[in-house]
């Protein structure tokens, strides 16, 4: 089985090895209305810890996955509002889909059994699970943006919404923002008691404390691969192929929510206007296909292509392209070459809920210099205050801190490349794993059974064949 290219997937896999635990997952295959569950494997021989696979029908992933989480509740969470698509049917396969994670959930576990579940595919998993086993040891981290009040209101099942994930003891998000956004919507969607100050909602059936947990990198794997002779001799390849003096890289899943064309915008007025870095200069973007299956992303990709093509027909400089553009995933170890062969990366979602890329980069480049642009509007802001600050909805703004990117001087970068790299080794995916399990636990009584190892339910959609 193939693990498919994303930052939940990035995240969750460094833990799941460290506690040996079982991950329920849609494996990407198709089931009949009967199955529940389907294969258990390990993923690679030396893992220790179980896959077990559930099966979903071809209307389910179409309803559910296709439907409900990627044209409803991502541009929902996103503030796209006019890309989400609002049907009733597509509501009521995803609570058929929560049913069914659920009786596999209760299948795979046992008493005590911590039940660790992700994202917003999955909102109303604990609180079916709480029904059936009251009292279950269930926490959910969301690992997009949380919109505020006005924005979930407009979700028109949004209190059964926000009741799902009130099956919780513990949920995490990104950032404050986000506990804030969820905390109000609770006070005011359901009318529940919510203490602001102490991240505590009086729920229902119990007492859900919320908090801010950033999601951290495994960076001693990012510097191990970026010191491996072949991924040095690689970046040093990538940067004889490309030519010119400077290596701009962006990094993304297709998808709406970066910021890719307003990004090209952005390098299209810098050529315009400093006409003498035609020949210099050089922006990889990397685009890893994702959601193929949604009309929106289909039009985004047409729309990128377009841009690529009329910068490079009216750019290139003696056989100097300016945009290099790959739509294909890399392997860890190409990508790393590519972190390591730019000189600079360009991280400007439109909106994210926090952004490992960003983070991947600061590990890579510690200790050589390189720069980091980045949207205020990705979470990771709040923790990478060594970046360089662009609003992705003005090009202007993001060319002019490109440029100043790459005329600053070395001692300015280093320095900020190292307070990067401390906050991405301070706050790294263990740190992040440790404080999840110290939300979690504290204010609960622990009975002896509860072990942080003993199980991980989870719906973390896989793409890719058994
Ligand atoms: C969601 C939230 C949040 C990218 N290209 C390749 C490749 N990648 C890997 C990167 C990184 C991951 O994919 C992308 O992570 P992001 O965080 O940037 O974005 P999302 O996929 O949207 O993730 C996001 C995240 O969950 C975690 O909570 O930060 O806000 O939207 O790890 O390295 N990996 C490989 N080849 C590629 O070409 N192998």
């Amino acid at each position: 089985m193939i693990p498919s290219v994303s930052g939940l997937v990035s995240a969750i896999q460094p833990v799941i090895r460290q506690i040996h635990g079982t991950w329920l997952a849609w494996g990407g295959r198709y089931g009949s209305e009967e199955d529940t569950l389907g294969r258990s494997l390990t993923l690679r021989k030396t893992d220790k810890w179980l896959f077990q696979e559930i099966m979903l029908t071809e209307a389910e992933v179409a309803g559910y996955y296709e439907g409900m989480a990627n044209s409803c509740l991502w541009p929902l969470c996103h503030n796209f509002v006019e890309k989400s698509v609002f049907d009733e049917d597509m509501w009521q396969i995803y609570r058929r889909v929560n049913r069914k994670f659920a009786d596999a959930v209760l299948k795979t576990t046992g008493p005590g059994d911590m039940i660790w579940i992700h994202d917003f595919h999955l909102a109303l998993l604990p609180r079916y699970i709480c029904r059936k086993k009251p009292g279950a040891r269930v926490s959910l981290f969301w690992h997009i943006p949380f919109p505020p009040p006005e924005i979930c209101a407009i979700l028109p099942w949004a209190k059964e919404f926000l009741y799902g994930l009130l099956g919780c003891e513990f949920i995490g998000f990104h950032t404050e923002g986000y506990v804030l956004n969820f905390l109000q919507s609770v006070r005011e969607i359901c009318g529940l008691e919510a203490d602001i100050t102490n991240g505590v909602v009086y729920g229902p059936e119990r007492t859900v404390r919320v908090g801010a947990v950033p999601i951290g990198i495994d960076w001693r794997e990012f510097e191990e691969i970026a010191s491996r002779p072949r991924v040095v001799r690689k970046a040093a390849e990538i940067r004889s192929d490309i030519g010119g003096e400077y290596v701009i890289i962006g990094v993304d899943r297709l998808d709406y929510t970066k910021g890719i064309p307003e990004r090209l915008l952005a390098i299209e007025y810098l050529l315009e206007r400093r006409p003498e870095y035609k020949e210099k200069l050089t922006f990889v973007q990397i685009a890893v296909p994702s959601r193929t299956d949604v009309a929106a992303y289909r039009s985004l990709r047409r729309q990128i292509e377009e841009i690529v093509g009329r910068i490079n027909g009216k750019h290139t400089e003696n056989f100097h392209v300016p945009v290099r553009y790959l739509f294909k995933p890399l392997n860890r170890e190409e990508l790393v070459a590519h972190y390591l062969a730019a000189d600079m990366a360009v991280v400007t979602p439109l909106k994210d809920g926090l952004n490992l890329v960003a983070k991947e980069y600061a590990a890579v480049r510690s200790d050589t210099g390189g720069v980091l642009v980045l949207s205020p509007f990705a979470g990771a802001a709040v923790q990478l205050s060594g970046a360089l600050t662009a609003n992705p909805y003005n090009p202007q703004e993001t060319a002019n801190q490109i440029i100043a990117g790459l005329e600053m001087d070395e001692t300015e970068k280093k320095r900020r490349m190292s307070a990067l790299a401390r906050s991405v080794r301070e706050q790294d995916a263990n740190w992040w794993w440790q404080r999840i399990q110290h939300n979690w636990l504290s204010g609960t009584e622990t009975t002896g059974e509860s072990s942080p190892d003993s199980a991980i339910g989870g719906g973390l959609p896989q793409g890719g064949t058994l």
